[in-house]
């Protein structure tokens, strides 16, 4: 041991594995591992990713911390190996991470922290009281704090979670992933984009299928885009009118993640009443016939990566075409504050598709959201849209019958109710 507090190993390395780099769940154990490999006793973690890529971490242990700063887009990773005290081998940690990370090479430097003969001793006796006070209180056990991060380039919405990953898996399309989040229960995210947690998901889906079902008010043939989670098709099957569900989901991990970990959004894919494909709903869309159906919902995710056609011109054509007439199509429109350009896009689509008076957006709250304001949109074929003229005893009924948590008739005409900002953008918007 250097005459000095404590080793300070800097690290660079080169020529990770960028999958490795962009997995936060992969670095925290790899860096706990590591501290433990060397000896020390692990605190504390927090460990963020950064979406679209990165991760940032550190690992408190009682002999000082190990830091990591991950760039997968460069496969480079900034790691601090800080220790103190005779028992931890920090060289024993840096190898173990350079395998870990799976590094080509790392370039590093020892720095002697504190050297004695620059310092000067004095007593402390007196804070041994207060010290023995803490050591009291204080619950020493190694606590985590991975954290899930939904994120574009000026937003983030953070949830913490366990660090197991129930469901990893990436398709031809995206990543599937499901992981245990302390504050919203299980946790359905595609490429780093939360779709659903346990805990809020009724709100998004009773208020996407309940709304244009009690307005359109007898739909028998209905035609679900997305929505492979099946928290959609859950409300659907509660509608006697609805004799047939076709649903077009084009990841069947998507599927599959939900029918193992999320049997509360699962639960009605074996109705027979259901006709599951799995292949791409524009493509879907394209084949159907003319007037098939009497209620379209667009339960898509963001626009990027695969839904992003879900977000087109042509595929809304072919969406009207495929209503019959009074047919009526709702769709999830993303937030007017946190994607305003796909949000005013879907309008002035609807808008020149259906007709201005044929279309309403309307917004709910979903805390998990970035922002936690909502947007959908209905549009009706060959029809003004009056979305407050619906049965309102017997929505009342159906509510009450079903205890729903979110959907009333209130909650219905409310959310048609938008603040000037949201009108005025629409507004602007539609009339450039
Ligand atoms: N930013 C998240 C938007 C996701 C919309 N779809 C969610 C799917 C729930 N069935």
């Amino acid at each position: 041991m250097p005459n000095a507090l404590g080793r300070h190993i800097l690290v660079e390395f080169f020529g990770c594995s960028a999958t490795i780099l962009n997995d936060v769940i992969c670095i925290e154990k790899a860096m706990v591992s590591a501290a433990k490999k060397a000896n020390a006793t692990v605190i504390n973690s927090t460990f963020h990713h950064f979406s679209p890529y990165g991760v940032s971490g550190v690992v408190v242990i009682q002999e000082s911390h190990l830091a990591i700063h991950a760039w997968p887009e460069y496969q480079y990773a900034a790691v601090d190996i800080f220790t103190c005290g005779n028992e931890v081998q920090p060289w024993v940690a840096y190898d173990f991470l350079k395998e870990a990370l799976e590094a080509c090479h790392g370039s590093s430097m020892e720095i002697n922290r504190g050297q004695i003969e620059l310092l000067k001793r004095i007593s402390v006796e007196y804070l041994k009281e207060s010290r023995t006070t803490t050591a009291k209180t204080v619950n020493p056990q190694f606590k985590r704090d991975v954290w899930f991060t939904d994120k574009d380039e000026n937003i983030a919405l953070s949830l913490r979670h366990t660090g197991k990953i129930l469901y990893n898996k990436q398709s031809d399309y995206q990543k599937v992933r499901v992981f245990e989040s302390y504050a919203f229960g299980k946790t359905l995210a595609i490429d780093d984009m939360v779709m659903v947690t346990e805990k809020d998901e009724f709100i998004y889906h009773e208020m996407i299928v309940h709304i244009p079902v009690f307005i359109h008010g007898n739909p028998k043939r209905v035609l679900v885009i997305g929505g492979g989670d099946g928290g959609t098709i859950r409300e659907l099957f509660r509608h006697s009118s609805i004799e047939k569900v076709v649903m077009v989901e084009i990841d069947e991990y998507v599927v599959e993640a939900s029918k193992l970990h999320l049997p509360q959004l699962s639960c009605e894919f074996d109705n027979p009443n259901l006709e599951l494909h799995i292949m791409d709903g524009v493509q879907y869309m394209k084949d159907c016939d003319d007037e098939e159906f009497d209620l379209i919902v667009i339960d898509g995710s963001d626009p990027e990566g695969p839904a992003e056609g879900l977000f087109s011109y042509s595929f809304y054509k072919d969406a009207y075409r495929v209503l019959k007439p009074g047919g009526i199509l709702n769709l999830q429109s993303e937030g007017p504050l946190f994607n305003t350009n796909a949000f005013l896009g879907l309008n002035k689509c609807m808008h020149d598709i259906f007709g201005k008076n044929s279309i309403a957006c309307y917004l709910t709250y979903i805390s998990t959201y970035p922002t936690g304001m909502w947007s959908f949109i209905t549009a009706q074929k060959n029809k003004d849209l009056k979305y407050t003229d619906f049965d309102l005893p017997a929505a009342a009924i159906f509510s009450q019958k079903n205890n729903l948590q979110y959907y009333t008739p209130e909650m219905h005409f409310a959310a048609y109710a938008l603040p000037p900002f949201v009108r005025q953008l629409i507004k602007e918007h539609l009339e450039n």
